[in-house]
């Protein structure tokens, strides 16, 4: 059986990802329909699938489709999900619209596909959490999660293809001593680190550490496991890297952890500190596996503690490919 497929915002790093990784996952696709902004429609897309002419995305009609995947804004997903559910099409949600909502399931599917259930709506999280998710969830399984601190150095690419041409556009700029302007970023990013990504909140976390929060606690059924996250933009194109410390209900070594995480499904152990070998957004960059090393004892928990470093393609694992996962379990 094969499927009508819809990306809506298929102009966009997201979309444009989506479309590559469909290709090359083989998911069966009878008919492959691209949505943009008015703007970008009657544009043609050279695709693995053809060219295909973008349309409309306001001018869909859903009845003729199998599964969408969402990936404009959060407020076009709110303006535009029940009537796409409503018309029998499913739909995997790239924004923050519906995370938070009971009603709808937000999966990382090597962890909670189970949480589909009959849902047509179907939430796919913050790239920062399902990078961190993968092996934190094993982690839990295993020994228990405590508590854990995370400290994110993240690629420009969270803001979308404007982050990373802002990244381009301002090194060339500074290098040639012109004008450095930002757009994208509330600072210049080059030759900078920013520790603000999206707004801050009353308890001045930012709503991009906050997701972290709420989406593991959803993903995991575990709301009441204490975590903290600091979120920072890096001028990297396009892999998250994230500081991860936890303390374990059950005593853990370094040694077990390794082995536990060279077998997870989704995880590249990159762990070889002899040979300077550990994950980084040049090994990661393009990769559906999440990286993992600099496992070790932490310190401050001793033997009920860990610490280690995560790289995962924000596009990839972050979003497009998370996204076609959530598509083939349905
Ligand atoms: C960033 N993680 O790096 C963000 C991008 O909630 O889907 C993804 C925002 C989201 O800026």
């Amino acid at each position: 059986m094969s499927y009508k497929i819809a990306i809506m915002g298929a102009t966009g790093a997201v979309g444009r990802e989506i479309i590559e990784v469909l290709s090359n996952r083989k998911f069966p696709v009878e008919e492959l329909k691209l949505y943009a902004s008015q703007r970008s429609a009657g544009k043609v897309m050279e695709t693995p699938f053809g060219k295909i002419t973008i349309e409309d995305a306001d001018t869909a009609d859903y009845s003729e489709l199998d599964i969408a995947f969402f990936a404009i804004s959060g407020s076009w997903s709110k303006a535009n999900a029940k009537k796409a559910t409503d018309a029998g099409c499913y739909v995997v949600d790239n924004s923050s619209a519906y995370r938070y909502d009971d009603n709808v399931p937000l999966v990382v599917p090597e962890i909670n596909a189970h949480a589909i259930g009959d849902s047509k709506l179907i939430a796919n999280p913050n790239c920062t959490t399902a990078i961190a998710a993968i092996p934190l969830y094993a982690l839990h399984k295993k020994y228990g999660l405590k508590k854990v601190i995370i400290s994110t150095y993240q690629a420009t690419s969270g803001a979308g293809a404007a982050g990373m041409n802002e990244l381009i556009n301002e090194t060339r700029n500074y290098l040639e001593d012109k004008e450095v302007n930002h757009q994208a970023f509330v600072h210049p990013i080059v030759f900078n680190t920013i520790p603000h990504i999206d707004s801050f909140q009353e308890n001045d976390y930012t709503r991009e550490e906050m997701k972290v929060v709420w989406e593991t606690h959803k993903i995991f059924e575990e709301p009441d496991i204490p975590i903290s996250c600091t979120c920072v933009r890096i001028p990297t194109l396009r892999v998250h890297g994230e500081s991860i410390v936890i303390e374990t209900e059950k005593p853990i070594s370094p040694d077990d952890a390794k082995k536990l995480l060279a077998s997870v499904e989704g995880v590249e152990l990159k762990d070889d500190i002899e040979n300077n070998v550990y994950p980084m957004p040049l090994t990661a960059t393009q990769k559906y596996d999440v990286e993992v090393g600099r496992i070790r004892q932490n310190i401050v928990f001793g033997d009920h503690g860990l610490e280690f470093f995560v790289c995962g393609d924000q596009i990839l694992k972050g979003a497009a490919l998370n996204a076609v996962q959530i598509a083939e379990q349905l």
